[in-house]
């Protein structure tokens, strides 16, 4: 049977993170969130995730090759994997091509893109809503929110162009109850 490899995709805090949790236990996915990853690497302390830790305050996207090398760790540590979803990632050009490159190579290719779509000002408010309880640093300060919306629209969102021109891209109102996101999404899997 051929594996459902998802595409989260979405503006900061567009659910991607939220509704990750429902797609997978679905699906008996792999979850694999970059910001995931760059987090437990601050937390433990490690070179990269100081290195991670500043980029990430300023709301800026970190490297390329950081992030495609540890997308391509987890993908080899999961080959038994019925398939993955990507929480996050690709977030650049160059992130998707490596990805696509990874997955045609085990014949195992993107099944679908489904992009959430919410208004910045509701983003706004829902990211500044989680940094006064969660204690996440770049969801406390608002530029730091708009930047990261700015950098999402500026390198992130022309990759609906980059899945569409595949086939593959779907849009979902991401705007409503958690429940409701949930059954648009696994409708648009079908
Ligand atoms: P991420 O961890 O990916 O975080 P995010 O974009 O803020 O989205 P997240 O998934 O956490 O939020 P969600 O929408 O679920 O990235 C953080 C940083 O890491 C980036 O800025 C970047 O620096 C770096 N990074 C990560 N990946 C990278 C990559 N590939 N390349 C380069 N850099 C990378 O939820 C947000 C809030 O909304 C929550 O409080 C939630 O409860 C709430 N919410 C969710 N659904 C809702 C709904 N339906 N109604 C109301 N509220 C809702």
């Amino acid at each position: 049977m051929s594996k459902l490899n998802i595409v989260l995709f979405g503006p900061p805090g567009a659910g991607k993170g939220t509704q990750s949790e429902f797609l997978i236990n679905r699906y008996n996915l792999v979850h694999l969130s970059t910001g995931d990853i760059l987090r437990a690497e601050k937390d433990a302390g490690t070179e990269l995730g100081l290195m991670a830790q500043e980029i990430m305050g300023r709301g800026e996207l970190v490297s390329d090759d950081i992030v495609i090398g540890m997308i391509r760790n987890k993908i080899e540590a999961n080959n038994d994997a019925k398939g993955f979803i990507f929480d996050g990632f690709p977030r650049t050009k160059a992130q998707a091509e490596a990805l696509d490159g990874m997955l045609n190579a085990k014949s195992e290719p993107i099944t679908v893109m489904l992009a959430l779509e919410v208004p910045e000002e509701e983003l706004v408010k829902r990211l500044l809503g989680r940094g006064a309880t969660s204690g996440r640093a770049d969801d406390q300060d608002e530029a730091v929110v708009r930047n990261r919306i700015r950098e999402y629209e500026n390198k992130t969102a022309p990759l609906k162009e980059y899945y569409s021109a595949q086939g593959k891209f779907k849009a979902i109102d991401g705007v409503g109850g958690i429940g409701e996101i949930t059954a648009r999404l696994i409708q648009a899997v079908g």
